[in-house]
């Protein structure tokens, strides 16, 4: 009998991967290459099901006889210790990302004279059409919640985006890009204290209530799936805080981070502009154990904000204060700055490292902007937060908007920045 390799992910297994496997069978035993959880979330995202359970469902399909690894999208590996007769592929891969690993194929079996074999496409079917669907039929909070957890444990960085209505939820939920290969896009929601603030007129002071920011959520877990995390501002009283954990975690929120000052919050961007006082740590560490003996599952995260770098404490500050909110068993930390250089994150990042009880490392690099987010891995960081970029290009686009409108006394001028009529009406399914 012929032997023929058929790499896939198969994730979500539909008639196109049938289409390919049923190909596959007449020529020979199949051997499967199955794409192992990294290298689906090095070109994608987190895989569904995981590598086991998609081999247990791969090995059943009539015609396969093995199923082993593929641990790159590069099947040249493989290829050469098993020297298959033939090689089965969709034909899709002619054009675009997948073209040097076709060509490479191509190359290596010639060396044993195997042959390369071209399934078409099968039309209407995609793993992205099929995710989109699983997104419409929704989540449950308890899944959603625990999938942040999961996010930063197994794929760096976890990229995370402002959202501060149902639209721009949808935004951080729909975004995706194809480059060098890889479909990006973001992984979760940060409600952000000023563009919550912001988008409802008011003050980043913690005076928009819990009542007011839940209500912020809630239009964002209708229509989304994807983990939120909460900017929780100080976390309020001790005894308030255990409140707004558990509401959290019962509506599937994955994560709040509170920040270590006390008194009126203010803007952490303003730095020593104004005045900021930082919490002492025990009175900290008080409230980061009261948050986790509030919450019903370890699945909710409560992160630790370090504000010692924005109000000028220096970084032996941050360090010993990141020391005791670990000890006091925070699950995560985050460290902000607003120095535009980059170069203070950079080395809290090195000494942070260091540390042996080490728990994952957010940043929101806002004001160093520079830093892309492959030197930010580098550094160790798990978690990057855009924290205000959707309201902040927003706001200019609708001023603009209505300076034209008063200039010109019409809107014909200002349409050309404005999406068109049918768009509009059809960007939210439904309301026809
Ligand atoms: C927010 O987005 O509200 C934050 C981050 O807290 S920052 O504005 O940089 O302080
Ligand atoms: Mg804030």
């Amino acid at each position: 009998m012929k032997t023929v390799y058929v790499a896939m992910s198969a994730d979500i297994i539909h008639q196109g991967h049938l289409n390919v496997l049923n190909e596959a069978r007449k020529l020979g035993d199949i051997i499967v290459g199955l794409h192992t959880d990294d290298v689906i979330r090095g070109y994608w995202r987190n895989p569904i099901m995981k590598y086991e359970e998609r081999k247990e469902v791969v090995s059943n399909i009539k015609g396969v006889v093995s199923v082993i690894p593929q641990d790159s999208l590069n099947q040249v590996g493989n290829l050469r210790k098993l020297k298959p007769d033939y090689v089965v592929h969709g034909d899709d891969w002619m054009e675009g990302a997948q073209k040097e690993f076709r060509e490479k194929v191509i190359a290596s079996i010639k060396e044993w004279g195997g042959e390369l074999v071209e399934v078409p496409y099968t039309k209407g079917v995609s793993i992205s059409k099929l995710d989109e669907e699983l997104a419409r039929i929704g989540i449950t909070p308890q899944m959603r919640m625990k999938s942040l957890k999961e996010l930063i444990y197994s794929k760096k960085p976890v990229r995370i985006l402002e959202s501060h209505n149902g639209l721009t939820g949808l935004i951080v939920e729909k975004t995706k890009v194809e480059k060098d290969g890889k479909i990006k896009e973001f992984d979760g929601m940060w409600i952000s204290s000023l563009c919550d603030s912001t988008a409802k007129g008011k003050p980043d002071i913690e005076l928009v209530d819990l009542t007011s920011r839940l209500n912020t959520i809630n239009d964002i877990l209708e229509v989304t799936t994807k983990p939120i995390i909460v900017d929780g501002d100080t976390g309020g009283q001790i005894e308030h805080f255990v409140y707004t954990v558990k509401t959290l975690e019962r509506l599937g929120v994955s994560a709040i981070i509170i920040e270590d000052k006390t008194g009126l919050k203010k803007n952490s961007l303003f730095g020593t502009e104004v005045e900021q006082t930082q919490d002492t740590i025990e009175h900290f560490c008080d409230k980061i154990r009261a948050g986790r003996e509030a919450r019903v599952t370890a699945d909710f995260m409560i992160v630790s904000r370090i504000e010692s770098l924005i109000a000028g404490a220096g970084m032996d500050d941050a360090l010993k204060r990141a020391k005791a909110y670990i000890e006091a068993g925070t699950d995560g930390i985050m460290i902000h700055s607003k120095e535009k250089d980059g170069k203070e994150i950079t080395e809290f990042c090195r000494k942070y490292n260091e540390f042996e009880n080490r728990v994952p490392l957010v940043v929101v690099p806002t004001s160093y902007n520079f830093m892309k987010e492959d030197e930010l891995v580098e550094l160790g960081i798990n978690v990057i937060i855009y924290a205000n970029h959707l309201i902040r290009s927003a706001y200019p686009a609708m001023v603009n908007t209505a300076k034209s409108i008063l200039e010109n006394g019409r809107s014909k001028e200002a349409s050309i920045n404005c999406m068109p009529i049918k768009e509009i009406l059809t960007l939210i399914p439904g309301g026809m």
